[in-house]
Parts: structure tokens; sequence; C-alpha cells
């Protein structure tokens, strides 16, 4: 049986897929892991190494309670390969070969785009890591720090996940690769991460929060399209791997919403109505509605360009070849072939903005990209409700997709966040009303003190509604003294 439920906790590497009897990988995996830990030490979670974090680890791949929670030293955190179930009589589901058995090994032709798309995924996992190393410090709560870590070692898994496919299914050039992601570091001038967003800076917790909210979901995007790969070990492998993404955005999206929450209050408490007073709210130590709205365009228009050109062939080619499908693949209703669709795409034509219509296969990347946007719309609904909720006039709203792009169709003009074309004089005369500038980086920057009494908060956070794994409010969540 090619996997089971439950994780063997009885090799070194903990794993669902019978890695005892296979000896060859598990002994990469094994040659792999101390640069691993390497890499966690240098450029993991600065600090707290020691420390004893309430985190939870995977035991089982079922998904009612596959997780067990309790107090972990980091470094000793169980990074195992889970892969979900096999699935019986699983078929390529898109592409020239939809309808034939998936496949159980990697099909010699799509080797390279197999291999490019596992080390792009791979790739991302530890930057993340590495973007958000400074943060434990400044942590607003033990609840908020043991969150960090727990997004953290997931992450950290979620590379082991990559580099056993590379292991195992692409040989010496798999252990090349898998060696190459820990040498890559996140905004490294001579070698950088693959990916624009993984190279910008996460400086502070709202980033962290923004970040987890947007680009963790451009993750969540990416590993439903490669859970419909038609290689059954990658798609088995993203299908455990979203049960963890959906913590990783939950964490995000309530961060938000604590900042707003708080906010909100404090404005109430002083008799502030305006949201756009902003030295007064300010100084009262919360951060500002309009500065909340400047990081959230920052964020999803980072993860925005994490999509690729609206106009692809790499995209056309990957789900021609039933390596990535689309968002929810399975459930469409069409031929799964795509040779005579079209799709409308949003195109830069004589210098405007204009939809029309596109071979689909081409659009593939701009379709992902549009089901992201409605996520990201229902996501930032929580953030509204909070607004409303406190009877405050204001309303976050994610800004056109022609704006502030670096990748694909816009990255050539300047766009306003309601998506007029601008000309330099006219962006440059507003951008600092539309992203966050350095003033507002700096005051950001001055409320990142670390709350480290249980059950405190720092001054411009609310606390959650509910602890982690229903604990009471003043649970000790890291133990920083380990
Ligand atoms: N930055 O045809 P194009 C996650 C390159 S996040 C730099 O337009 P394609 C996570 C592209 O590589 C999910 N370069 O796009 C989240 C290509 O270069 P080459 C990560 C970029 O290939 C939070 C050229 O431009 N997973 O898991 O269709 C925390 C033309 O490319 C960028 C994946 O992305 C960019 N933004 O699509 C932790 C899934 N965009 O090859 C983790 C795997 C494009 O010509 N990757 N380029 O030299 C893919 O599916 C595709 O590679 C992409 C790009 C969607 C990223
Ligand atoms: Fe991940
Ligand atoms: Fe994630």
């Amino acid at each position: 049986m090619a996997g089971t439920i439950n994780v063997d906790y009885g090799t070194s590497i903990p794993n669902n897929i019978g890695l005892g009897d296979d000896r060859r990988v598990l002994k990469a995996l094994e040659k792999w892991h101390p640069g691993y830990l390497n890499w966690w030490h240098s450029m993991g979670p600065e600090g707290f190494q020691e420390s004893l974090v309430y985190l939870r680890t995977a035991v089982s791949v079922d998904l009612d309670g596959w997780a067990k929670f309790g107090y972990v030293r980091m470094p000793e955190y169980k990074w195992g390969i889970l892969l979900a179930p096999q699935e019986e009589d699983r078929r390529v589901p898109c592409g020239e070969h939809a309808g034939e058995p998936a496949w159980q090994d990697v099909p010699g032709e799509y080797r390279a785009m197999l291999r490019r798309l596992i080390v792009i995924q791979g790739d991302t996992e530890p930057a993340s890591v590495e973007q958000q190393r400074h943060l434990g410090h400044t942590a607003p709560s033990l609840y908020d720090m043991r969150n960090l870590f727990q997004v953290n070692v997931e992450e950290g898994r979620h590379l082991w996940a990559m580099v056993y496919l590379l292991q195992k299914y692409f040989g010496r050039d798999g252990r090349e690769e898998a060696e190459e992601l820990l040498r890559r570091q996140s905004g490294h001038a001579d070698h950088p991460r693959m990916l624009g967003a993984f190279n910008e800076a996460t400086p502070d917790w709202l980033s962290f929060f923004m970040f987890t909210t947007f680009t963790d979901r451009d993750g969540k995007m990416q590993l439903e399209a490669l859970a419909q790969s038609g290689f059954d070990p990658l798609s088995r492998t993203c299908r455990f791997m979203l049960t963890e993404e959906a913590h990783h955005m939950f964490v995000g999206a309530t961060g938000v919403a604590r900042a707003i929450q708080r906010t909100c209050d404090v404005m109430n408490e002083a008799g502030i109505d305006d949201p756009y007073d902003v030295d007064r709210i300010r100084a009262l130590g919360v951060i500002d509605l309009p500065t909340i709205q400047k990081k959230c365009n920052l964020h999803f228009t980072l993860s925005l360009d994490l999509f690729g050109s609206e106009i692809s062939t790499n995209a056309a080619n990957a789900f021609n070849a039933g390596i990535k499908g689309r968002y929810k693949e399975n459930k469409i209703d069409d031929d799964h072939k795509l040779v005579d669709a079209t799709y409308p795409a949003l195109r830069l034509i004589d210098g405007q903005i204009k939809r029309v219509d596109e071979p689909a296969l081409s659009a593939l990347n701009m379709r992902l990209r549009d089901d992201y946007v409605d996520d990201c719309a229902k996501g930032i609904k929580l953030w509204n409700n909070t607004i409303k909720k406190a009877d405050i006039d204001f309303e976050i709203t994610l800004p056109h997709v022609a704006f502030h792009r670096q990748i694909g169709e816009f990255a050539s003009i300047n766009a306003s966040p309601d998506g007029k074309v601008l000309s330099d004089d006219e962006w440059q005369a507003q951008c600092d009303q539309w992203l966050p500038n350095k003033a507002d980086g700096d005051f950001i920057d001055s409320l990142m003190v670390s709350e480290v009494e249980p059950g405190r908060y720092a001054g411009w956070i609310a606390p959650p509604k509910v602890g982690i794994d229903n604990k009471p409010g003043d649970f000790e969540y890291v133990k920083i003294d380990g």
C-alpha cells in the first residue's frame, strides 16, 4: 500500500509513505537533514531556539484530528513527509492526457517542467521563514509569537515536502536542487529567492499578518492548482499541505482584524470619528485605518505578481501536459482540454486597460489570479465587518489589478488603485497616499514592542476571541526560558 493515514515516527524522518523500506530516499533525506538544521539555525527564527513552544504536529493525514498539540523546542520539531492518501484509480484531470491513469512516476517528456515547478514551490517555503526571522523579538503577545513559530515550522515542513519529491523522483539533479534550496536566500544580492515577493522584507507584525493573508493565499491557490496535477505524488503532497495552509491564512486575517478592532475601540473611546484624523489616532498608539489600507495595497499587489503574466505559454504548457490544473479543476464542467475555449483577460491595449477574449490555455495564470482575487475579497469581509460594528465610516478595499505591478501586462504602466492609467508625474504626486512610505514604516515600527506576559497584548492589537487549542486567555503559549 502506497501510504497510510498514520505517521510513522520509527524512522529518523517521520512519514506516512513507508520511508523505512525506501533506503535510498531515506538516506538522501538523512544526508540533507544536517544542512537543513544548519539553515534553520542560521536563517530561521532569530532566538527562541531553546524556548518551549506550544505547537501542533501532524500525527496523521486523517482530516478529522490530524494534529497533536504540545510543547516543543523548534529545532526538535518533527518535520515529516506526509502525503494525503492515494485516491484509487485517479486520472490525469486535464490537458492532452486527460482521463489517462495519473502518473506514479515522472513522465519523461515533462521532467524539466515538473522539476521547475517543484523547485519554485520549494523555494518560497524557506524564503518566507527567512523573511519573518526577526519578528519573534517584537511579538505583541505569546499567543502571536506561538502563531508565528507555528507558521515557520510548517513552512519548513513544506520545504521538506518538496525536497522529498526532488530526491525521490529526480535523482542526482533533484539532490542538487535540494541543496540549492538551502543556499538561495531571501533578499540576497547574489543568490536571491526565485520569485519577487519572497525577496521583500517583512519588517513588522502588520506586514506579517498581511503576508499571511495575501501571500500565503497565493500559496493556497498554487497548491490547489498543483493538487490537480496528473503527477500523483505531487498532488498528494499538495493536498496535505493545504490542510496546514488554512491556519496560516487564519493567523493573517484575524491578526489584521485584531489590529483594526483595537484601532476602532481606541477611536471610539477617544471620541474620534474621522478615520483620516491620522495624527490624533497615531498619538493614541494604534495604527490608523488608512495606513492599514496602504499595507493591504502593498501586500495584495506583491502577491498578484506571483501569478506570472496574464498571457503565458508556460501556463498553457503545464496545463496541456496535465502537470498543473485550474482551481478546482475536478469540479469544473467542461472538456478540461480548452483547445478552442476563450477566457476574458485584462490587457493593456494602446495604453488602455481592456478586457478581451484570449485563448483560454494562454490565459490560465489570469484565470487563477481571478479566482485568487475572489478569495481575497471574501477574506477582507472580516475586516470590514469589524469596522462596521464599531460604527466607523471606512472600508478596506482591494486595489485594481493594474495598480503597482511589477510582472505582466501592467508592469509597464502606472495605475491608481481604482484602475486609472496615470503619467509618471501623477503617480509620483500621489503614490504616498496609496503605499506605505518611510514615515508610515517608522510609525508602525515604533509600536512594535514585545509583550511576553501571558495573557497580555501590545497596545496596538486586540486579544483574539478564542485561544489556540481552546486554551484560556492567560495560557503560556511560549515558555521562553525553556
Ligand atoms: N517573480 O510565463 P510567466 C507559497 C518568471 S506561494 C520573478 O509569466 P509562469 C508560499 C517565470 O518564472 C506559491 N519571476 O509565468 C506562500 C518565468 O521565468 P523563466 C508558490 C517571475 O511561469 C507564503 C518568466 O517570468 N508556488 O507557496 O506561467 C509562504 C515568465 O513567466 C515571477 C508557485 O508559484 C515573479 N513573481 O508562472 C510560503 C507554483 N512570475 O522560467 C509559501 C509553481 C513569473 O522564463 N510556480 N516569473 O526563466 C508556477 O506555477 C509558476 O512558476 C508561476 C509563474 C505561477 C510562479
Ligand atoms: Fe507553505
Ligand atoms: Fe503558508
